[in-house]
């Protein structure tokens, strides 16, 4: 018989080639010596670092699914997976600004951009010289993107932008804007777009007052007659499966994330119920926490073979956006219910900022509702069970 091993309880170990391991094993050393020590006042402070994509770009973190030639390390799926969890084990908005950057702008750049468009932007994002951002939220059109009001109108040597953009992470301090719109010239199509920090007509102001995602930058895109050349149109996708496509890969790395975010608060809760003694004996000594560490135990196991196997089934290309519906809605929602668990299990010190399971919990609740919300994900698994849509 095998030995069982509560933290790896599938022994999730064994199923990972030796290039992930240690690709995985460089994020948790990059993410436990650089990011963790600066989280706690960066989140209270509301503080983003850009160095942090610098630092992120030399640990070959940021495109990790990207081939070579463009600056990537051409690693797997899972690879990137990994890198999401060490990365929201720390914080989930780090692990944002990695995602957002992977894939919601490199990668539409490569899947769908011209070889000009992938010279010119990937390597500077690779590296981590240039912030990316995604913008397909409106404020009149979250979970249902097909009601954009964005518009580009042809002109003679390229479009012009108009609309505004809401809740998008990395926006203030972006150097390239991917920004999707209904293009006039494609019969009223949404169209991707490439655009730049400076370009006239474009502004991204800060979103104040988050009690969630404090460490990870929000802001709005505005384009009042944002004037770009034709080459900035993504000229490989129309219509809405261009964003899902990158939303696809953003949705699978953010269910491993979330479930970082969640192994902390376990680790956390834990570690407090061996310290805390009360009753005269240690709170992990008592029936109900160790009930609660055996629900986040379990829920963490399956919820990362679920990932590891739509993280394979990506690989081979195998993978369908119903799979990763099952795993983000299940992780997200699962880690969102740990950490408020793990908060509750903290007693009174649960809600300070040093044993950051607090933290962690107001952060899950922008995960369980950015890239679809968790009832969203929901339709979409009804629609594929019953064939019925029920959005509208
Ligand atoms: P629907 O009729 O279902 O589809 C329209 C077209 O899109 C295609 N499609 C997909 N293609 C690839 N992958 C997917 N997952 C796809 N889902 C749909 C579909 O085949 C169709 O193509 P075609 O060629 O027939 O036109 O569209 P709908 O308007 O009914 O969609 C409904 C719904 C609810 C599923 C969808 O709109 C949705 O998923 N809403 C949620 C919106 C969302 O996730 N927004 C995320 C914004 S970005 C973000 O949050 C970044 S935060 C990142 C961070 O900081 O880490
Ligand atoms: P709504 O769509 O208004 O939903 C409100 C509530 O209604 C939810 O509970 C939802 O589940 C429910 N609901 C909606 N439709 C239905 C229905 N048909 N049936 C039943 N219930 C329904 N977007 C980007 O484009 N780029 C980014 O980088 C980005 N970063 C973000 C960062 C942060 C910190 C946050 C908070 C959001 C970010 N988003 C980004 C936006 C995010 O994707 C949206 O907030 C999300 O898709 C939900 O849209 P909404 O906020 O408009 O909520």
């Amino acid at each position: 018989l095998g030995r069982f091993d509560w933290e790896d309880p599938f022994r999730m170990e064994l199923q990972l080639t030796e290039e992930e391991r240690m690709l995985r094993d460089a994020a948790r050393a990059y993410a436990q010596d650089r990011l963790q020590p600066r989280v706690i006042s960066a989140y209270r402070d509301e503080v983003t670092d850009p160095e942090i994509f610098r630092e992120m770009g030399q640990m070959g973190l940021l495109g990790v699914t990207i081939p070579e030639e463009f600056g990537g390390l051409g690693g797997s799926y899972v690879a990137y997976g990994l890198v999401a969890r060490e990365v929201e084990r720390v914080d989930s908005g780090y692990r944002s600004m990695m995602s957002v950057q992977s894939s919601l702008v490199m990668y539409p750049i490569h899947a769908y951009g011209s070889d000009e468009q992938r010279r010119k932007y990937l390597p500077k994002l690779a590296s981590g010289e240039w912030i990316g951002c995604f913008g397909l939220t409106e404020p009149d059109a979250g979970s249902d993107p097909a009601g954009m009001k964005t518009v580009a109108k042809k002109t003679a040597g390229g479009y012009v932008l108009s609309g505004s953009k809401m809740w998008i992470s990395n926006a203030p301090i972006a150097d390239v804007f991917v920004v999707w719109a209904k293009s006039e010239a494609h019969g009223g199509k949404i169209r991707g777009f490439v655009l730049e920090k400076g370009m006239k007509g474009l502004s991204a102001p800060k979103i104040g007052g988050k009690l969630s995602l404090r460490a990870s930058i929000t802001g709005e895109i505005v384009m009042e007659g944002v004037e770009v050349p034709e080459d900035a149109l993504l000229p490989g996708v129309e219509g809405l499966k261009g964003p899902f496509g990158c939303l696809n890969r953003a949705r699978y790395g953010i269910s491993w994330g979330a479930l970082g975010a969640a192994e902390f608060c376990m680790h956390a809760a834990r570690q407090y119920g061996l310290d805390r003694q009360q009753f005269g004996r240690p709170l992990a000594n008592t029936q109900l926490f160790q009930l609660k560490l055996a629900n986040m135990m379990t829920d963490i196991a399956l919820g990362l073979q679920a990932s590891l196997r739509v993280g394979r089934l990506l690989d081979e290309a195998q993978a369908a956006p119903e799979m990763i519906s099952i795993v983000k809605r299940n992780n997200c929602g699962k880690a969102l219910e740990i950490a408020r668990i793990a908060r509750d299990m903290h007693g009174g010190n649960g809600i300070q900022e040093e044993y950051q399971v607090m933290r962690h919990a107001a952060n899950l609740e922008t995960v369980n509702t950015y890239e679809g919300t968790h009832d969203v994900h929901a339709l979409i698994l009804g629609r594929a069970i019953t064939g019925l849509q029920a959005f509208f």
